[in-house]
């Protein structure tokens, strides 16, 4: 049974040893370099479309509130002003979507998932989280995969507040999986010992949705 807490305290202070690699922006690497980062059968573009279930939330900064809970020592529920109170941090990451174009170096500011996972505490029997969107979709990935320093919540990118069509007031984007896993109008994180599947993952997408491993749709769904 894995104690998450001293696991997450265990990998923030990795992250201050510097150890972390640290992601690089296009002009400090070279065209082979921008290649090896565009997972196969993906385009690079330079606008960033947007892609949803065509339902736009009613909120904002002033009614949106965020509830972690499930299998949690401390279930919380925060405010814009509770979650802007946070330790805020940016993250330059790739973003991938499953329908196969790339946006490399997204500037992402907002709080860490783990921040937030810390203070919650989930309980030892807590193995996978469902992503609450306020549109009603949902999303599901291991606890695990939510404690890297790339997976944020975030209310701005490429130093602009988040629009209402991107997902703002407040997303979460986990880069090192295709951009479905990222809940836009992030309304809850709720924490199980099951696995549940999610909004796209029961309509056959897969589960894990490593882009380098091109994991685009369960091999039982088509
Ligand atoms: N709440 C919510 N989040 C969502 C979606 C959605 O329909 N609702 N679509 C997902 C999909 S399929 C993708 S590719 C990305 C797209 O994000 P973007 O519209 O900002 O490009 O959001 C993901 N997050
Ligand atoms: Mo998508």
């Amino acid at each position: 049974m894995p104690d998450w807490r001293k696991l997450i305290a265990a990998k923030v202070a990795l992250a201050k040893r510097g150890s972390k690699p640290r992601s690089k922006t296009m002009s400090q690497l070279g065209i082979q370099g921008v290649d090896a980062r565009v997972p196969p059968g993906q385009r690079l573009v330079d606008n960033f479309p947007v892609l949803d279930l065509g339902v736009r939330p009613n909120v904002n900064t002033a009614n949106w509130m965020l509830n972690i809970y499930g299998l949690v020592e401390m279930p919380l529920t925060l405010s814009w002003l509770d979650f802007r109170s946070l330790p805020q941090t940016s993250d330059t990451s790739d973003f991938h979507c499953v329908t196969r174009w790339s946006q490399l170096d997204m500037a992402w500011e907002g709080v860490q998932a783990r921040e937030l996972l810390m203070m919650a505490g989930p309980l030892a029997s807590a193995k996978y989280v469902t992503m609450h969107g306020y549109d009603g979709y949902t999303t599901n990935l291991p606890l695990e995969a939510l404690l890297d320093d790339d997976v944020m919540i975030a209310h701005s990118v490429n130093g602009h507040s988040l629009t209402a069509e991107h997902g703002g007031p407040v997303r979460m984007v986990v880069p090192k999986r295709y951009a479905w896993k990222g809940a836009k109008w992030l309304k809850a994180i709720e924490m199980h010992a099951a696995d549940r599947p999610g909004f796209w993952e029961v309509r056959g997408y897969h589960n894990d949705a490593f882009p380098f491993a091109e994991q685009r749709y369960s091999d039982d769904a088509f």
